[in-house]
């Protein structure tokens, strides 16, 4: 199994593909292609690396699949007994919900606070549209832990396709330093603290200078 991914500092939809890889128990490959680079734009090219010239791709004994959601439904399929989905039928039900919610929706906050897993903005301030889906973001998770997450740190209870979808919010909350409380609050620092959470932002520090992408540098200079 390999999958194909952006920048681990900026690329959301590669995060969640590759916590799919990850909860999937599978060994895997990564390949990790630069965004906005000649190299990133002969590989989006090929439909040999990614077919809709976007990532995560992944591919599984030779037959690519994209699409994050699309990403964590196969393997969620190929390995039923990883838990990615919850098996209560009422916390699944809202499970699936939440994370189709995410995928298709939260546009303000998505082209407001793009995800720098390095960055920290403590003076940024939010539009009203980005405070709208924060509010919502925060009582989904918050309704989700209160019904379904008792039995463990994350909304379901234990760390499954919900969590993936919804860690690049966590981390851009970080980054622009949006800083709920109660439930969400407890719910960010178990998303930040979890090993593969860690390892990814660990490997995102490591990537090299000249893939930083200069109109996030301005904004970290700007709200720094
Ligand atoms: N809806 C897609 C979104 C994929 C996506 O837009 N990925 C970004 C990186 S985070 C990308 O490939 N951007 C390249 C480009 O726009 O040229 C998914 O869920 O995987």
């Amino acid at each position: 199994m390999k999958i194909i991914l952006g920048n681990k500092r900026y690329s959301s939809w590669s995060l969640r593909g590759w916590l799919a890889a990850k909860q999937s128990g599978q060994a895997f490959d990564e390949m990790v292609i630069p965004l906005r680079t000649p190299e990133w734009q002969e590989k989006a090219a090929d439909p040999n690396v990614m077919p809709s010239g976007r990532v995560p791709t992944l591919w599984d004994d030779g037959i690519a699949v994209w699409e994050s959601s699309a990403i964590i439904d196969w393997l969620a399929e190929r390995h039923a007994d990883r838990g990615f989905w919850p098996t209560d039928e009422a916390a699944r039900a809202f499970a699936r919900s939440i994370a189709a919610e995410m995928h298709a929706g939260f546009t303000s906050l998505r082209q407001q606070c793009p995800m720098d897993v390095l960055a920290h903005y403590p003076s940024y301030r939010l539009t009203d549209g980005t405070q709208l889906d924060v509010e919502r973001i925060v009582a989904l998770w918050s309704e989700a832990r209160s019904r379904f997450g008792r039995n463990g740190d994350f909304l379901f209870g234990d760390f499954g396709a919900a969590d993936m979808m919804y860690a690049p919010i966590v981390m851009r909350f970080r980054t622009y330093d949006v800083k709920p409380s109660g439930e969400a609050q407890a719910y960010m620092h178990a998303v930040l603290d979890h090993p593969w959470l860690v390892e990814w932002c660990a490997a995102a520090a490591e990537e090299p200078a000249d893939w930083i992408i200069p109109a996030y540098a301005e904004q970290a200079a700007q709200y720094a």
